[in-house]
């Protein structure tokens, strides 16, 4: 089921990327401001590359949105490519347009990339399309749509946040409380602890130098997701499937874990699943999250704690082996612009896509026209199962 759904759609130098959400319920507060804002903290942090510094990104509303609160219509976004004026007519959509000077086709396929797979997949005579569709610019559009993800969510009294872990052999604690999200705004790399931060910072450094990339890990929480979310019954259902799905579609993530995750597998089963309590005023309680907020593909009503792992950017300075199609020629990767390190920016757009499918799970649930009904409906279940 999919009750907030979402699509992107535009090229990373064409004229700009445009998203429509659909699903939302009506009477949700929306300010563009806000949608500015996490577009500015995505083309954040230490290591990226040249093109955040031509991009500065808004979002303009096209629909969806009358006197800052949705309507329950989709909501329609554009976000401009300012690099789009320096690329001329290179990815212009008029069949009789030339470029000035004439584009040369991309040939050589980037290992790591989408760009071999991309040009057999489409039969392409140029790899320029592939990297187009491909680039990560797309992020912005996602976590644009994340902003009324995340709207939905404070509705229902969840925050979603992210910090990051570990840069290539620099890793920090994971665990993370609502207190310490200031710390981790504040620092370049989004690390909470400032010596670790540095070291980081000092690690992409050498990267840069060195004409190599990182990547690393990044933590997303998130707190006062309602209990009951999500299902056992099928497997699609499941919400630790809906999540996992949603962050490893982010390009660039190779593995996804909640809670103790991948060290689950070498613990005792003792000291791995969270004993049961009964409080009177809060109901069933856990003094332990081992879980990461989900049994049984079911929201507990605790922290939701999901990490996912980056590989290293796959453009590098210095360019691996690679072959010219057609000709299959072996030659040198192509250097196409590109940032050193995205690990601190990943968990921007990590956050985004938690949010959505969170409240797309949320909405299954508890539905709702309004926002007013999805939040009577929360509030209903958790009143009934303190009962239980
Ligand atoms: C990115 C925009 C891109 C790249 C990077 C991330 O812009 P450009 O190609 O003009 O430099 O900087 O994306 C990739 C390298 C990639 O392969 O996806 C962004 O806005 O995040």
């Amino acid at each position: 089921m999919s009750r907030l759904r979402y699509l992107t759609a535009g090229e990373s130098h064409g004229p700009g990327l445009t998203a429509v959400i659909d699903g939302c319920p009506a009477g949700l507060a929306v300010d563009p401001a806000a949608i500015d804002g996490e577009l500015r903290r995505r083309q954040g942090g230490y290591g990226r590359g040249e093109r955040q510094s031509i991009e500065q990104d808004q979002a303009k509303v096209l629909g969806g949105i009358r006197r800052g609160r949705t309507t329950g219509a989709p909501i329609s976004l554009f976000i401009a490519n300012r690099d789009a004026a320096n690329w001329g007519d290179i990815l212009a959509v008029d069949a009789s347009a030339t470029a000035e000077p004439p584009a040369e086709a991309v040939i050589v396929p980037r290992p790591g990339h989408a760009d071999l797979g991309g040009a057999l997949l489409y039969g392409l005579d140029d790899i320029r399309d592939v990297i187009e569709r491909a680039s990560a610019r797309e992020t912005a559009a996602k976590v644009a749509c994340g902003v009324v993800a995340k709207g939905l969510l404070a509705a229902l009294g969840c925050t979603v946040a992210s910090h990051v872990v570990s840069i290539g052999p620099v890793a920090a604690e994971s665990g993370m409380s609502p207190g310490e999200v200031e710390r981790v705004e504040a620092s370049p790399v989004r690390c909470r602890d400032e010596e670790t931060g540095r070291r980081m910072m000092a690690a992409i450094d050498a990267a840069a130098e060195a004409g190599d990339t990182l990547g690393g890990v990044v933590e997303v929480l998130a707190w006062g997701f309602p209990p009951g979310v999500g299902s056992y019954v099928q497997g699609d259902l499941r919400l630790r499937s809906r999540l996992a799905a949603a962050a490893q579609a982010v390009p660039a993530i190779v593995g996804v874990e909640f809670g103790l995750g991948f060290a689950a597998a070498s613990m005792p089963g003792s000291q791995v699943h969270d004993p049961i309590a009964h409080d009177p005023a809060r109901g069933y309680v856990r003094a332990s999250n081992g879980a990461g907020g989900i049994e049984g593909g079911i929201s507990t009503g605790q922290p939701i704690v999901l990490r996912a792992a980056m590989k290293p950017i796959s453009t590098l300075a210095s360019p691996l082996d690679s072959v010219e199609m057609g000709t299959h020629q072996p030659v040198k990767s192509r250097f196409e612009r590109s940032d050193v390190c995205a690990v601190p920016a990943v968990g921007i757009v990590l956050e985004a896509v938690v949010a959505l499918t969170l409240a797309d799970a949320a909405l299954d649930r508890f539905g709702g026209a309004t926002v007013d009904d999805l939040v009577a409906a929360a509030a209903e279940y958790r009143r009934r199962i303190l009962e239980r």
